[in-house]
Parts: C-alpha cells; structure tokens; sequence
C-alpha cells in the first residue's frame, strides 16, 4: 500500500502503511479516536501532531484536515479497497463502527439513537465545556467580568443534566450497549473534571449517574490505554 499521494506522510511517514493512520493528541477530541481503535482492534499507527510546535498548522497537516485540527486519519483500505481520509471525530467514529461492526446498535432505530447522542456530544458537550475550559482554566480566567463563564456554567449543567436523566437505571447511553456515544461523551466530562478543574464549579455531586459511568467508562482497559495515545513527546 503506497500512501505518497496524501502529503501529510511526508512530515509523518508511514511505517506501515498497510494499517490505519492516525493524526492526533490525547486531548478529549483526539482520545475518541486512539480509545475507538482500541476498544476494536482495528490494527492502526499512531502519530503524533504536537500542538506545542503548531504541527496542527504545518501545509501537510492542512492537506489532510483543512480545519487545522485533530484528530484526523486515513485508512489505506477505505470503501472499494481505495484508501481514505476522514476528519472530524462523529464522522470517524461512526466511520470506524461500520468498518469493524462493532459499537454501534445493529438495530436501525438504536444505531439512529446512539448517532443522535453522538451529536449530542458533538454539537453540545464538546463546544459549551471547551469554552468553559477557556473561562476557568486558560486566558479566560482572568477576564474580571464572570458573566461568560457563568453562562457556560449554566449550559454545561443543564447539559450535564440530560445525562444524568439519561443515564438513571442504565449502565451506558445505549443502556446496556457500550456505544461510540459513550465514546465521544465520556471524555470530555473527565476533562472538565480534571483538565478544566471545573468539577466543583457545575456541581457535579449532582449527577451521580454521570459520575458512575464515567467511573465505569475509565476503569476499561481499552480506555485507559487510548487515554495516553499518541505518546506526547515530554
Ligand atoms: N469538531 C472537531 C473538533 C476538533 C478539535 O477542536 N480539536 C482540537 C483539540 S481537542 C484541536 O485540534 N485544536 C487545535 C487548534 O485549535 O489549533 C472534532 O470533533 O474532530
């Protein structure tokens, strides 16, 4: 399998090109990804794209994701036998569902379930606790008028509302299905708890369920190693 044709190679060549590529860093959007081929087994190669160095803005990286942002991949066996590459961690995820036929429901109007707490996450969590981040951890906090952050704390909440409805007398968002849902969810309440120190700041001893199943989300093996994939540099 020759990859030559995707530019990004010739910054981060493949070793083996017969296995999936992967572009990323362990933050809460690219661990979904390393986690997602973990839990799978798909055989991939991790690469790293250091924010530290602005990998992420370099013309190879461009060329792959032209939003500048990981996690990206391509698969060397992509539909038709053609590689293909792909960005944006909901598409990849469901992307990897279907190649591997596994975690995401068989059933029509489960898949459609599990896809539509995907873009939950995707269009809800992921956006309102990233900009929570930035109030609470990053250049934000400095700012004297609290009125932002406390807006995102609002949001956030009420997000982490839904979930904890949703997840009373279930063992994942697809009940007892552990789903590319849980996958895309579940990290990005860890970051807010630890990365964003914001745990106290939404109260989250008000969402036990949510608590819970991130308990049971970060006690899998497979998780725990896509936590850490790729190996940062320092
Ligand atoms: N909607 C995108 C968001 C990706 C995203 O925001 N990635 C962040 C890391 S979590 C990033 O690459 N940031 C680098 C930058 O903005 O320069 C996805 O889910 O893939």
């Amino acid at each position: 399998m020759n990859l030559s044709a995707f530019p990004i190679t010739q910054k981060w060549p493949a070793r083996h090109p017969e296995r999936i590529q992967l572009y990323s860093l362990p933050t809460p959007n690219g661990v979904k990804v390393s986690i997602m081929l973990e839990e799978t087994g798909l055989a991939y190669e991790p690469h790293l794209v250091d924010f530290g160095s602005n990998d992420q803005m370099t013309p190879e990286f461009h060329s792959l994701n032209p939003n500048n942002k990981i996690p990206a991949i391509i698969d060397p066996d992509g539909p038709g036998g053609k590689p293909l590459a792909l960005f944006e961690s909901g598409a990849i995820l469901i992307y990897l569902a279907d190649k591997s036929g596994k975690l995401l429901p068989q059933d029509p109007a489960e898949r459609y379930q599990a896809i539509q707490w995907l873009m939950f996450q995707m269009g809800g969590i992921g956006p309102m606790f990233g900009q929570l981040g930035f109030f609470n951890k990053f250049a934000g906090k400095d700012f004297e008028d609290k009125r932002p952050r406390d807006r995102y704390v609002a949001e956030s909440r009420r997000l982490l509302a839904v979930l904890d409805e949703r997840l009373e007398h279930r063992a994942w968002i697809m009940s007892d299905q552990y789903s590319i849902a849980d996958i895309a969810i579940f990290p990005w309440v860890r970051n807010l708890i630890g990365f964003y120190e914001a745990g106290e700041l939404v109260g989250m001893a008000d969402f036990p369920n949510v608590t819970r199943v991130l308990e049971a989300f970060v006690a899998r093996p497979a998780v725990a190693r896509g936590l850490t994939i790729p190996k940062r540099s320092s």
